[in-house]
């Protein structure tokens, strides 16, 4: 069956085409620094937002058109994972991920859930081996049932913790089995809603319990992943625990498990922690921490996470110089965590919201290539820090001062001057970028 008979494959047009299933930026085999795009932005599709999502909203019911449903969940599963190759190839996009519960239906027991997932990802190994398309990561939904109202590592209930515990095993045997390049633990009820019943160290104690169980047993199956942490301040608890970036780097770092974890960074997570995308990416590369990130935007006027696609310019190039700074996002990627509309209900949507994604990261990835090149960014540091580059601030730089030695130094240099940052000229500036 044809899924989406508009278009063969999705090709490089050019800016100046009419065709709405084309690429207007996004050219898989450009050259940008030393790597061809495809290498560069290493694109995912999101099989929750693109294969299961209806539509519905708090006010409103299903909307979207879904040629693949129906009645019998099994059946809906297998022509999901027909649709999902076929727009992976026509995208020519080489990556994907999901949750245990996207793929399969959980049944009536957590024995028919597993032998769902086997079935299912049986055929998915089967389209894998047949397309090249290949794992970015999956992860185990463990928040939408209600046995996780309070949490999953962090519930109350160790018998919650135990369930967990089996999915994360479940998650991992997957992985091995695709050859998942990543693992990712997003902890949308590991947070609270009350601290008067809450025990926060036993809960976020037992949480690294979980990650280490984890690390123990890839170890054990032998198999080589990269797992990753991905920060949300809240939503839906009122308060996670892997709030943004810096605090989940200091929960890896007192639980000694920076080796094994680094982050998956969503745009919008980063928007309800109050930063900016750039801020999380650059928190995490200082940390040399920066995993893979989660593409869509927010809405500023709105206070949840709506996860629109990435259209936002500004934001590609402010994210994908990060990126070429990170020296690249491999064995990470660009996973599109991204839902249409409401209104963009039909299925040729979800082609043009993923080009438009797509379009969207080339012209990032291109003006951030662009301002590397020209060592914009770099120069103007150079010069905004240049007093550390001799004098005093060399030997502060190579920790030979003591606090005697600088008030030494301070008494006789007390004329200190700055220089203006012209900040409103280097944002003029940087405008000239954007492509
Ligand atoms: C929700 C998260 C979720 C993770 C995977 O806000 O972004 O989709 O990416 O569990
Ligand atoms: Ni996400
Ligand atoms: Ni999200």
């Amino acid at each position: 069956m044809n899924y989406f008979p508009q278009v063969e494959k999705v090709a490089y047009e050019g800016p100046e085409t009419k065709n709405m299933f084309a690429f207007r930026h996004y050219q898989a085999d450009e050259m940008v620094m030393g790597k061809t795009m495809k290498e560069q932005l290493r694109f995912a599709v999101a099989y929750w937002h693109t294969m299961t999502q209806d539509g519905a909203d708090p006010f409103g019911k299903p909307v979207n058109i879904r040629t693949w449903e129906t009645s019998d969940p099994m059946e809906t599963a297998k022509n999901r994972v027909e649709a999902f190759f076929e727009l992976l190839v026509k995208l020519d996009v080489e990556y994907f991920c999901f949750h245990d519960v996207d793929i399969a239906p959980t049944g009536n027991s957590l024995e028919e859930f597993f032998a769902n997932i086997d079935e299912i990802t049986d055929l998915i190994q089967v389209k894998m081996k047949e397309t090249g398309i290949k794992l970015l990561w999956n992860t185990a939904n463990m928040f939408s049932d209600p046995r996780y109202t309070n949490g999953a590592a962090s519930s109350n209930n160790a018998e919650v913790f135990a369930y967990a515990a089996a999915q994360v095993k479940k998650g991992l045997d997957i992985s091995k089995k695709l050859g998942g390049e990543n693992y990712v633990f997003w902890g949308g009820r590991e947070g609270y809603e009350s601290l008067l019943n809450t025990d926060m160290k036993l809960e976020q104690d037992n949480i690294a319990r979980l990650f280490k169980m984890a690390i123990a047993y890839t170890k054990e199956i032998d198999h080589k992943v990269q797992f990753l942490i991905e920060p949300k301040p809240k939503e839906p608890t009122k308060h996670q625990y892997d709030f943004d970036a810096a605090t989940a780097m200091a929960f890896l770092q007192k639980y000694d498990l920076t080796n094994d974890f680094k982050l998956n960074l969503e745009a919008n997570h980063a928007t309800l922690a109050g930063h900016t995308f750039e801020h999380e990416l650059t928190v995490a590369r200082c940390y040399d921490a920066l995993g893979s990130i989660d593409a869509n935007q927010g809405d500023m006027l709105l206070g949840w996470d709506t996860d629109e696609f990435p259209t936002n310019i500004y934001d590609t190039t402010l994210a994908m110089y990060e990126i070429l700074e990170n020296g690249g996002i491999a064995p990470g990627g660009i996973n599109f965590d991204s839902k249409v509309r409401r209104s963009s209900f039909e299925m040729e949507d979800l082609l043009l919201a993923h080009i438009a994604g797509m379009d969207t990261f080339a012209r990032g990835l291109k003006a951030a290539a662009k301002l590397k090149e020209d060592r914009f960014f770099d120069d103007l540091k150079e010069q905004r820090y240049a007093s550390y580059q001799s004098g005093i601030g060399a030997k502060i730089l190579d920790d030979q001062e003591t606090l005697e030695s600088l008030t030494e130094y301070a008494l006789a240099h007390d004329d200190v001057r700055l220089e203006s940052s012209h900040l409103e000229y280097v944002k003029s500036r940087l405008n000239d970028y954007l492509v």
